[in-house]
């Protein structure tokens, strides 16, 4: 199809802050924040994804700093690289008063921008960082949340918020090409890094999650470490038809592809962790908003996942997320569980 002239121009114009300024139909303050605030997120987008892109080049860019962060994880170059980017990119913003970070113990507080700057960042700067090394995807992962008040010793409380209190939130993929995928409320888009202009531009509007789809994304190799639910929900997948297994080691890749073609992703409770691996503040409630705007559904097994409230700032939560009857499926099996567990207790003298 010859694209008209117009038609390429306006594509190559439509910008992440034009494209905000076009959901929220304002020109108001706040919807001037905002995009001002997707503004500097794609900024940090940018700059993460040039130096990912040349990493094995530049001296001092892969492997491990030799600390580890407050998650008990050893933190890789790029996790520290990444997580000064987001801050340098919203010191001087005015926008932003505090970031919380899965790589800070404690809130990054910037006061010079709090009488202004009403908003809070929670992100995860290199989500999926073990895959940096080999090459393989890796994303950032954004929360913009309405900051509350002033006073510094309230304001890291007040991020402890369930996951309804987002005002937008997203992803960047680094992948072959470098995607930002967000929602403010109105929708999820999503936008593609134009390296020849530096800019994200739109390649889709309004994605929608197919309501099913044949993929299951779970580290099978926690198989035996799962309550029985899970396992039930796998051999049910294993002997049905339909269904196939992707699973990058890198939450942002996994959720895009099933974003774009349906399915479920799962971190479980295991023996180990009951609460599972993944944040709740910077990974699931993010990722839960961004889907279930797009028309899935996100849970934690038993509850709905944005109804979680995080007790402090780097809580972990199982995570069931994707297609709604997908989603609902695997909460069929936890629920079937639950009910044979209360009859047994029913029947035990
Ligand atoms: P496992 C990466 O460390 C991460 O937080 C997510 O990106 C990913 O989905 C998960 O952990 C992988 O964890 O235990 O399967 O290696």
């Amino acid at each position: 199809m010859e694209l008209s002239y117009d038609y390429a121009l306006d594509r190559d114009c439509t910008t992440l802050s034009r494209h905000v300024l076009q959901q929220l139909q304002s020109f108001g303050p706040e919807a001037q924040d905002l995009s001002a605030i997707m503004s500097r997120i794609a900024l940090a987008g940018k700059i993460i994804s040039r130096r990912l892109s040349r990493a094995g080049l530049v001296e001092g860019a892969l492997g491990f700093t030799g600390d580890i962060n407050v998650q008990g994880e050893a933190v890789k170059k790029m996790d520290l690289f990444a997580n000064e980017v987001f801050i340098a990119v919203f010191k001087q913003s005015g926008l932003v008063c505090q970031m919380a970070s899965e790589e800070m113990e404690k809130p990054y507080y910037i006061p010079e921008n709090c009488p202004i700057g009403r908003y809070s960042l929670l992100y995860d700067p290199i989500d999926g960082s073990s895959n940096v090394d080999i090459n393989l995807n890796v994303g950032s992962i954004f929360s913009i949340r309405q900051q509350a008040g002033d006073d510094p010793e309230q304001i890291g409380a007040n991020l402890l918020q369930n996951g309804h209190h987002q005002l937008a939130s997203g992803y960047i993929l680094y992948g072959p090409s470098t995607m930002l995928v967000y929602s403010i409320g109105t929708g999820v888009h999503s936008f593609t890094l134009d390296p020849s202009l530096g800019e994200f531009i739109l390649s889709s509007e309004n994605v929608r999650i197919p309501n099913h789809g044949p993929i299951y994304s779970v580290n099978e190799g926690n198989f035996w470490q799962w309550d029985d639910a899970i396992r039930d929900f796998i051999r049910y997948v294993h002997r049905h038809e339909g269904y196939t297994a992707r699973y990058s080691g890198a939450l942002v890749g996994d959720i895009h592809r099933i974003l774009f073609q349906g399915g479920v992703f799962l971190y479980p409770g295991t023996l180990k962790d009951p609460q599972g691996k993944l944040r709740l503040l910077y990974e699931s409630a993010p990722l839960a908003f961004l889907i279930e705007q797009a028309g899935g559904a996100a849970s934690t097994g038993v509850r709905p996942l944005l109804n979680e409230m995080p007790q402090y700032l780097h809580q972990r939560t199982p995570l069931i997320i994707g297609s709604k009857e997908d989603v609902a499926l695997v909460e069929s099996f936890i629920e079937e569980r639950i009910k044979l567990d209360r009859d047994k207790l029913q029947v035990t003298p």
